[in-house]
């Protein structure tokens, strides 16, 4: 067996120091790993060993570049960000950083010496989950972006022992597992030693003798940095990713207690500093799940914090002029949505009663300071935390948040007595019931930051006119759009080599990974700008085809994008099979909807979707059958421990799968399977496989969605609604190459309001559905709840809250497009070639810049 065991090793010559273009050095510094960093048998050199071993090798490169970055931004000392987020979902690093790096060719060469393949031995690795979805995503694309934009960045987030859960299919639907990411190592990260901050809970405000203010008591923890280095594309810059752990010390270990044979409370503060990054997102059910995720925001921030000032008073210290008001012009704080909105009330405390400024000064840097990304509007996401609990843990920061809402509301009133009616709406602290008084952490970010922002223009302007409306008339300049994006190195060019080898060939460049607008030179356009281009006849045309060469008609190139995504669906048909026992066949449509599940999101129109197409199919003689359009339904996705109807969507699905595929009369026409434990890894292959992808949430919820995004730019074709980003999506790869349906956001209100008072009424087709799985085709399992919640006016069944209903028949209607589209392969493979045309404005490099330069006022500083 190739590389099995160490023979090959033992014919390398350990090298300690790493070459980055030289595979017979790379793989002497493979083998010095093997044997100098050891965490295995110096006899064992299976695939695992090998893949450590070959890590830490290239974990050599990045450090290098690393701490050139590090002394860099030292000696230069730019204004710097700081992306707070609770939520990062870095997937795997190993082929990232080999093709960031530029050395993914040496490195495969080195390790065929000891008979491997770096395709394999990437298979090794786990996936780093610290994150639940599309926002800890977009925080993993934004960290790759700036650091390949050399931007002076750091991302800080915490270090969960487990991330998001593993998701196990059984006969009962969902199961969660822990996933034990860090279950050997990771080669990744860096321990700081040196990088430790005391964090404290509880305890008490004291009032000194001039009158200042302390928090003093309670328990004290301490926070340890790891460092995840992130390499830029194409650059020497490695920024950090830094990633907190809670920890106790010796002193807080009662040697007395535990010679007594008290072993439990003995460490007790041991035990609840592991508590605190435990897990990635603990249930928030209880008192004890709240008081957690409250300890694990604050922890966040009071690290960070003290990391920045730290930072800030060891640069300040080198220069004459050094002064606290500098410090927004040094430092800006990105709160990823309103998880790290501490970090407020907290920078506060520090300016004022460690570091002694007064209220107006520490506010004025707090603001300037501070800015705040909005990343949903639905009305259960929006963080609120009992005043009680606050007090309880945080009693100074209890105190400021009270100070800053006071402010705020004698502002309004002395500044804009015509928004006086609307305070109770604005204010921080909502004390409307008395029994469980809140602080509204989304109005504290507004009213403690200078810029606010939403992810995609549709949504950036929901903020404006809805959520934060009457905000808008005291500051108008305050809200802004940041589009969101995607990292075109890890969602083109390194899951899909097919396409971008393709691309790179016919652009004649392969500089579209680090400018994503190139792409547009894929599309047949004319110089003088007639669109479309394919009714083009200007005298100019046939000039601009052969001399730029541009080609969504041509038929070489449709033949090697046909073959390329036929290879990325047979990668994925083996994927399924692996995952699922499931046979696909990768001449059907490809038809995939991967995100969380949860009712906004409508996997249960996709479902119903299919019942229905299952219906049709049953009551078709063959010969009809032979027509039909044959097409896989892959549906993914995790639903959150305690979102019951979100579960039993998953259950749905596996159970109408488990009949479909099954049925000899229709199994040729369409197949359902669920894909289980969807994650980073799972996409990176299923979305370079797919032809037709589901983004469909009721219009007006989806703040933006991104894997809409890396879907389009793969040459996948959307069926949408207009929601989030899909409407600049649609505007970009043109209207023609997008299934469009459904209600728009500003009808949703009215359509509500219409079926409360008895005015919807069902299309056939949707009952149909319906009625099939209430009759029992898909199983004895109670899906009454589930149908429920799409019945009635209002109460309990909320009236289909998600109109699922009203978009059913133009659901089906644009699917019926989807179907008659496909059978004309040329017309599809161009739609295909004009999504990845259309696809520039989507890299994350651009909405990067765009914060660099709107918001945080940065500037690229490259190593030399
Ligand atoms: C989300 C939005 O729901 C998405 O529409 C958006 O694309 C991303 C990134 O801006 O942020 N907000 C949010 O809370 N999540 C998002 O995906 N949820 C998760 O990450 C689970």
């Amino acid at each position: 067996m190739p590389g099995s065991n160490s023979a090959a090793a033992e014919k390398v010559k350990p090298a300690a120091s790493p070459a980055a273009d030289k595979p017979a050095e790379i793989a002497g510094n493979i083998s010095y790993h093997a044997q100098y960093s050891p965490h295995f048998s110096p006899l064992a050199f299976g695939p695992e060993e090998a893949f450590y071993a070959t890590a830490e090798s290239v974990r050599d490169h990045l450090i290098e570049r690393w701490n050139d970055t590090y002394v860099h931004f030292h000696k230069t000392d730019p204004k710097q960000t700081y992306y707070l987020s609770m939520e990062y979902l870095q997937g795997r690093a190993l082929t990232n950083a080999v093709g960031n790096l530029g050395i993914t060719g040496a490195y495969a060469e080195a390790v065929k010496k000891f008979g491997y393949e770096l395709e394999a031995l990437v298979g090794q690795e786990k996936d780093a989950a610290l994150g639940n979805g599309g926002l800890g995503r977009l925080a993993s694309c934004f960290l790759d972006s700036m650091a390949t934009l050399n931007l002076p960045a750091w991302g800080y987030g915490l270090r969960y022992r487990y991330g998001l859960f593993k998701q196990v299919i059984t006969k009962e639907g969902q199961e969660e597992m822990a996933e034990d990411w860090l279950d050997k190592f990771s080669p990744w990260e860096i321990p700081r030693h040196d990088v430790v901050f005391p964090v404290r809970f509880f305890g008490h405000v004291e009032i000194l003798p001039d009158g200042s203010r302390k928090w003093v008591g309670g328990e004290v923890l301490k926070a340890l940095a790891y460092d995840v280095p992130i390499p830029g594309y194409k650059t020497k810059n490695a920024i950090s990713l830094r990633l907190w752990e809670a920890k106790a010390t010796a002193e807080d270990f009662n040697l007395f207690q535990f010679n007594d044979g008290q072993y439990e409370s003995s460490a007790q503060l041991h035990a609840r500093a592991e508590q605190i990054c435990a897990v990635l997102y603990p249930g928030d059910a209880t008192e004890e799940g709240k008081l957690l995720r409250l300890k694990q925001q604050f922890f966040l921030c009071s690290a960070s914090l003290q990391d920045m000032i730290a930072r800030f008073k060891e640069r300040k210290a080198d220069r004459v002029s050094g002064k606290w008001s500098e410090f927004p012009s040094k430092v800006a704080v990105q709160l990823n949505d309103t998880h790290p909105t501490l970090a407020i009330p907290e920078l506060m405390r520090l300016l004022m009663d460690e570091e002694g400024l007064g209220w107006d000064e520490a506010w004025d840097i707090t603001y300037r300071t501070v800015s705040y990304t909005n990343h949903t509007v639905l009305p259960e996401a929006l963080e609120k935390w009992s005043q009680i609990v606050m007090r309880k843990l945080l009693p100074r920061h209890m105190e400021i948040i009270e100070e800053i809402d006071k402010r705020f509301r004698e502002m309004v009133i002395s500044k804009h007595k015509e928004m006086e009616g609307k305070i109770d709406s604005m204010k921080v602290l909502d004390g409307s019931n008395p029994q469980k008084p809140v602080v509204r952490m989304a109005n504290l970010c507004v009213v403690s930051s200078h810029s606010v922002n939403g992810v995609a223009e549709l949504h950036s302007n929901i903020l404006k006119q809805e959520l934060f409306a009457d905000y808008v008339s005291i500051w108008p300049n305050k809200f802004q759009n940041k589009t969101n994006g995607i990292t075109p190195r890890r969602w083109l060019k390194f899951c899909n080599p097919e396409l971008s080898e393709i691309i790179t060939k016919w652009l004649k460049t392969d500089q579209w990974t680090s400018d994503l607008d190139l792409l547009t030179g894929l599309r047949k356009v004319c110089i003088n700008a007639c669109i479309p281009a394919s009714t083009c006849y200007c005298s100019s045309y046939q000039i601009i085809t052969e001399n730029l060469q541009q080609f969504a008609d041509d038929e070489k190139l449709h033949a090697e994008w046909a073959a390329a995504k036929l290879a990325c669906k047979k990668r994925l048909a083996k994927h399924v099979l692996d995952a699922t026992g499931v046979t696909i066949d990768p001449n059907s449509l490809f038809d995939i909807q991967i995100k969380r599940i949860h009712e906004y999101k409508r996997q249960l129109l996709n479902i119903l979707g299919a019942v229905y197409r299952y219906k049709k199919l049953k009551e078709m003689s063959a010969e009809e059958k032979q027509k039909v359009t044959p097409r896989t339904v892959m549906i993914g996705g995790k639903a959150f421990a305690t979102y019951t109807n979100a579960k039993r969507i998953v259950k749905l699905v596996n159970d109408v799968g488990a009949v479909v595929n099954n049925d000899p009369e229709v199994n040729k026409c369409l197949k359902v399977v669920f894909i289980p434990n969807y994650n980073v890894s799972v996409a990176e292959v299923l979305i370079p496989g797919s032809e037709l992808s589901q983004h469909i949430s009721t219009a007006g919820m989806e703040a933006s969605g991104t894997s809409n995004m890396k879907f389009s730019l793969n040459g996948c074709v959307i069926i949408g609604t207009l929601d989030g980003a899909n409407v600049e999506i649609r505007e970009e790869v043109g209207e023609d190459n997008f299934f469009l349906f459904g209600a728009k956001a500003d009808q949703v209100a009215g359509l509500r309001k219409d079926r409360e008072n008895g005015l919807f009424k069902p299309d056939p087709r949707f009952e149909e559905a319906k009625q099939l799985i209430r009759s029992g085709a898909f199983g004895s399992y109670n899906y009454e709840p589930l149908l429920d919640s799409l019945e009635g006016n209002s109460g309990f069944g909320r009236g289909d809250y998600f109109l699922v209903g009203y978009d059913f028949p133009g659901y089906i209607d644009a699917q019926d497009r989807v179907d008659a589209a496909y059978k004309d392969k040329k017309k599809w493979i161009k739609m295909s070639i004009l999504n990845t045309a259309g696809s520039g404005k989507f890299s994350s490099d651009r909405t990067i810049a765009q914060y660099a330069k709107e918001i945080w006022d940065i500037k690229p500083s490259p190593v030399a």
